[in-house]
């Protein structure tokens, strides 16, 4: 693709997050032609831009690991974005919900790891073994297309979505929990509003971290220590309003949670 091309495509996106409004897919008009591989050049190039403008890189995010975000968002193969620095919520915390387009949360769990990990060939094993440690998460994702429609193309070009992320401070040994097994509500003032378990993301979150390695190994990246990582919604996202107060609990891996002003 036509480095102007790259540079036009993520200017879309990111303005579009900046100035918070809606955008149509990318793929509907502006370049119905968008691969996989295209998008994650212009997904590039919005990263950059962002690094340029001072923002740091938090943590890669993973996404459309599960079989509830491939449904409701009928995409249906794991993606890869970054959480940036000003995208962070500190536990407890507020949002304000001018800050967004239309967000939703969704349950997540995190991984720390103590040594990089280097594809391909990576597996589960090898995540469990570099892990320091795991916690609960919740991610906030504010999709710049109008009505959260995209292809698989118009998502990685808008950084997956990524919005918000806030980190748990319960953090545990990879060997204390189940994570397959571990379950998670997700609930807003006080009612259910999804449920899950960790064998949803993938089987295991940690293939999502093996993944990830295995796809940032094509561009000759690794996945780095020290970091932290949403290996992708437990559940189905669920839309926020102003006056929630949002709590995401795990078996055994504690709680998270965040109001909304
Ligand atoms: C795309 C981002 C997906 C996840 O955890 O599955 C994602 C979206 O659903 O808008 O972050
Ligand atoms: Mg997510």
């Amino acid at each position: 693709m036509d480095k102007h091309l790259i540079k036009e495509l993520a200017d879309y996106t990111h303005n579009a997050e900046k100035e918070k409004r809606e955008i149509i897919k990318i793929t509907a008009e502006l370049y119905p032609e968008l691969s996989i591989e295209d998008a994650y050049m212009v997904q590039e190039e919005l990263v950059k831009q962002k690094l340029e403008e001072g923002s740091k890189i938090i943590g890669p995010k993973m996404g459309i690991t599960s079989e509830a975000k491939m449904k409701q968002m009928n995409v249906d193969n794991p993606i890869y974005g970054y959480i940036f620095d000003y995208m962070v919520v500190n536990e407890g915390e507020s949002i304000s919900i001018d800050d967004y387009i239309h967000p939703k949360v969704e349950p997540e769990i995190g991984f720390v790891l103590s040594r990089d990990l280097e594809g391909p060939g990576v597996t589960a094993l090898d995540v469990l073994r570099a892990t320091e440690y795991v916690f609960p998460a919740m991610e906030i994702i504010d999709s710049r297309y109008e009505n959260f429609n995209f292809t698989l193309p118009d998502v990685i070009a808008d950084n997956t979505s990524a919005a918000g992320a806030v980190f748990g401070t319960s953090l545990k040994r990879p060997d204390a929990v189940e994570l397959d097994v571990v379950g998670v509500t997700l609930s807003i003032n006080g009612e259910i509003q999804a449920l899950g378990a960790g064998a949803a993301v993938l089987g295991h979150p940690a293939n999502s971290v093996a993944r990830l390695a295995n796809m940032l190994s094509e561009k000759g990246e690794k996945v780095k220590a020290g970091q932290p990582i949403l290996t992708g919604g437990l559940t189905a996202a669920v839309p926020l309003s102003p006056g929630d107060f949002v709590n995401a609990k795990y078996g055994g891996l504690g709680d998270v949670s965040f109001f909304v002003k």
